[in-house]
């Protein structure tokens, strides 16, 4: 029950102000809504939006196997792997790490496999400022071609738990 009932005809299109406030906010909003396609298509950070589903496990032994075939060295404990240039590289976010170090090199493209082992990530890519989701049982495969040298950092910006904040990763491109 209303305390009071509404006026009869209190309806009024809008004018003025009102008018032009409500105009801007719809300008706004297909502005928006244009972008999304647009910067889907054009927007250089984009996926391919190629994925498969696979096993977390068989995931998981997919890129230990690639790190042990194109191990070049080791970054404090880590195994740092060069794919050839043009194949397959692989990447497995798990708690709290990034696995392997990846070693590419500019102007070459790489398909980048990336799944998790466990839980959800999110791979960011700094100063690139590039975001993924990481999810167990997707191959999100990024096709990726390093467009200057030197050394990325890799973090984690989906909370994962005690570790989360020191889950970071490299990628080195030469
Ligand atoms: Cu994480």
């Amino acid at each position: 029950m209303t305390i009071q009932s509404p006026p009869q005809d209190w309806f009024h299109w809008p004018r003025g102000h009102e008018r032009l406030w409500i105009g801007m906010a719809l300008v706004w909003c297909m502005i928006m809504f244009v972008m999304m396609p647009y910067w889907h298509f054009n927007g250089k950070q984009n996926s391919t939006g190629e994925s498969y589903s696979v096993e977390p496990q068989e995931f998981v032994d997919r890129t230990l196997r690639f790190a042990e075939d194109n191990k070049v060295g080791e970054f404090k404990g880590v195994p740092i792997a060069e794919p050839p240039p043009g194949g397959d590289a692989y990447l497995l976010g798990r708690m709290w790490n990034w696995y392997p170090v990846l070693k590419l090199r500019k102007g070459e493209t790489y398909r980048l496999h990336i799944s998790s082992a466990d839980l959800q990530h999110g791979f960011s890519l700094q100063p690139m400022n590039m975001n993924f989701q990481v999810m167990p049982g997707y191959d999100h495969v990024l096709t990726l071609t390093p467009t200057s040298t030197g050394e990325f950092t890799i973090v984690c910006n989906e909370f994962c738990g005690a570790g989360h904040h020191m889950m970071i990763g490299k990628i080195l491109v030469e």
